[in-house]
């Protein structure tokens, strides 16, 4: 791919202007809130990775600046200077026409998914001021734009003695709702672009703290798959292996672990798959035979006995990345691969690999299989427990739990549900609630850490068996999202560390078996305020320490402060008025932004190692973010 076509201003199309962009950001970026605001830097960045997979690029720095400005400088080709068929700078054709860019032209450019192309146009549409810095032929190229207009033209800034491109830009205020760059967030994703291109140096550099981040693993993939089992138990050294044919390149690392849970991650030239598609049907076909071929010339199983295709990924990790020529992204989300060849090629190398790998590991391979026959019995087990349930018809329908109160509005548009920590605090708010379209479900202490748990267990806790009936959209295969009783299901846990713990719990348990609840927006957490100050009759909730300094300074240091440690000390009208009724609550909305970073979360919270977790808890301890969750 790389080289074989030289790139000219002559083959970037025009096709359109930005005013459409500034008029409608959200069919470009998708939204105008921090996932929006933190795209714009991945379009860049993803302009230096086509050159990266274009053989070019080695070094790329995102500097986040005091002033919110944002720069990123790679070590590419340069985005080209020539004079194009419209008569413009092709430096100026690329940063302001919508749908220019060789990627448009598969022949001439990009592997990679993406915008097609229009990324710096889109970024340069919806920046108060975005200027262009290229080198290339011996020369320093500039171009300033304040709202996606020229202000600075073409011109040469001086000589240079390397290539590249460095753009800066910051983001129109007036567009986005929210305009501060959070670095963990842009961190998760460079870490995944370093882990997925081997020997790529990325630094992520923050001005306004002085932090700086180099992601750069000689490993690739093979580490990207260490790292996320970092807080797992393992069972084999990782597995690699790495196969072309003319227009498709397949690179696989997995490992298995004890846990009883996956992580499956795909990828095709660098965009995450979310949504799968035919490389990732290809290589579960290919492992589920192989391990049914194993266990069968090793004789482990009973003649009726199959594995599963679940079976045979409980426990595993594993980075599935492809780069092709001319990826279809269909799906929802535009994160599922379309391209029907692709499952047959993953499948005919993955199986060959695979099987090559059992039977040269034969103690690996009793491990893996060992650990594959063990899920499926779980599941057996799981069957059954689940159709003794079944029987007493306990998730069809019928019988809501005792402890629920539920509301009387049957649109689930307009109903609510509150997970209340204790049965104290669920009694005053059932007192505080608004019957119409309020639900309340105390739960009692600690719910099973489904991390842990198998999934029998699961279904063996009485807690648990509670949440999914009162949300009465069934479980696992047959959970239907479209039937959920509310759509805002709320979690209402002290402000403590047991609190933090149970809601820790319940989030686990969504994000293992209700992500879809997660993902439509459904799940939310209520935020109890932490102080009531009172001055003479005044008194006013605070919600943080900052605001508590903030209400002091205004009322004087005389004032009475109470400390809330548990919803139970609030009585059912302060309950009301600070955390459950509509207009004055605030309640934060729960998203999985990235999969991976929940997981990671997730497993190393609530894993087994206690090391990965102390220093998970010390890299994050001054973000709230994470130790929110
Ligand atoms: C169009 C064509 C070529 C490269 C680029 C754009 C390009 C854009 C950005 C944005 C940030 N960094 C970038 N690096 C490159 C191909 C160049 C060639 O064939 O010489």
């Amino acid at each position: 791919m790389p080289g074989e076509h030289d790139y000219t201003a002559k083959e970037i199309q025009v096709l359109s202007g930005l005013e459409g962009v500034r008029k409608r950001p959200a069919m470009y970026i998708g939204d105008t809130g921090k996932r929006g605001l933190h795209h714009l830097i991945y379009e860049i960045v993803d302009n230096s990775i086509d050159e990266a997979l274009a053989g070019y690029c080695k070094n790329i720095i995102i500097t986040l600046h005091k002033d919110g400005s944002a720069t990123v400088t790679d070590d590419g080709r340069g985005i080209p200077t020539d004079i194009h068929a419209s008569g413009k700078s092709a430096m100026e054709v690329v940063s302001s026409s919508l749908h220019a860019g060789g990627k448009f032209e598969k022949k001439a450019y990009r592997v990679s998914g993406g915008l097609h192309g229009v990324g710096l146009s889109v970024v340069n549409a919806l920046s108060e001021r975005l200027v262009l810095e290229v080198h290339r032929d011996g020369k320093i190229h500039t171009l300033g734009y304040e709202y996606g207009k020229v202000k600075a033209p073409v011109r040469v800034a001086g000589d240079s003695t390397h290539q590249g491109t460095v753009v800066t830009f910051k983001p129109d205020t007036k567009i986005f709702q929210e305009t501060a760059f959070d670095y963990d967030y842009l961190r998760e994703r460079m870490m995944e672009v370093a882990f997925l291109n081997k020997g790529l140096r990325i630094r992520l550099e923050d001005e306004r703290n002085g932090k700086v981040e180099d992601f750069h693993y000689e490993g690739g993939i093979v580490q990207f798959v260490e790292y996320l089992n970092k807080a797992r138990n393992k069972l084999h050294q990782p597995f690699h292996f790495s196969k072309k044919t003319d227009s498709t390149e397949v690179e696989v690392a997995l490992q298995y672990t004890d846990s009883y849970n996956d992580m499956l991650y795909s990828f095709v030239n660098d965009i995450k798959t979310i949504e799968g598609g035919t490389h990732l049907a290809g290589f579960r076909a290919a492992l589920t035979r192989v391990v049914n071929d194993q266990v069968k010339s090793l004789k482990l199983l009973k003649e009726d006995q199959k594995l599963t295709g679940d079976d045979a990924i409980e426990g595993l990790t594993a980075i599935l990345s492809l780069k092709i020529a001319e990826p279809q992204f269909e799906g929802q989300t535009k994160t599922k691969l379309g391209n029907s060849e692709v499952k047959g090629i993953v499948d005919s190398m993955a199986y060959d690999a695979l099987k090559t790998y059992f039977e040269e590991h034969p103690s690996e391979a009793k491990l893996i299989l060992g650990k594959i026959i063990n899920s499926m019995e779980a599941r057996e087990a799981a069957q059954k427990a689940k159709d003794l349930i079944r029987r007493k018809n306990v998730f069809e329908n019928s019988l809501l739990p005792g402890k629920l109160a539920d509301c009387s509005e049957e649109d689930p548009a307009k109903s609510e549900i509150f997970f209340v920590e204790g049965d104290s605090a669920g009694g005053s708010s059932k007192q505080a609630r608004d019957r119409q379209n309020q639900a309340i479900l105390p739960l009692r202490g600690k719910i099973l850490n489904v991390e842990k748990a198998p999934i029998h267990k699961v279904l063996g806790s009485e807690e648990i068996k509670n949440i999914v009936v009162s949300i009465g959209a069934g479980f696992k295969e047959d959970f239907d999202v479209t039937k959920v009783r509310y759509h805002k299901i709320v979690i209402m846990t002290d402000a403590d560390v047991d609190g933090s713990h149970i809601r820790t719990l319940i989030l686990t348990l969504f994000y293992r078996y209700f992500k879809e609840v997660i993902e439509k927006g459904y799940l939310y957490i209520a935020q109890p305020p932490l102080y009531r100050v009172q001055k003479g009759k005044n008194a006013q909730y605070c919600y943080s320490d900052a605001q508590l300094n903030e209400v002091l300074k205004a009322v004087g240091s005389d004032a009475t402060i109470q400390r809330y440690k548990g919803l139970g000390e609030m009585n059912p009208e302060q309950l009301w008025e600070t955390t459950m009724n509509p207009e004055t609550r605030v309640l934060k909305q729960v998203t999985i932004e990235d999969a991976l970073v929940a997981d990671e979360l997730f497993t190393v919270l609530m894993g087994d190692q206690v090391e990965p977790r102390r220093q998970f808890i010390e890299q994050y301890a001054a973000s709230v973010r994470n130790l929110d969750i």
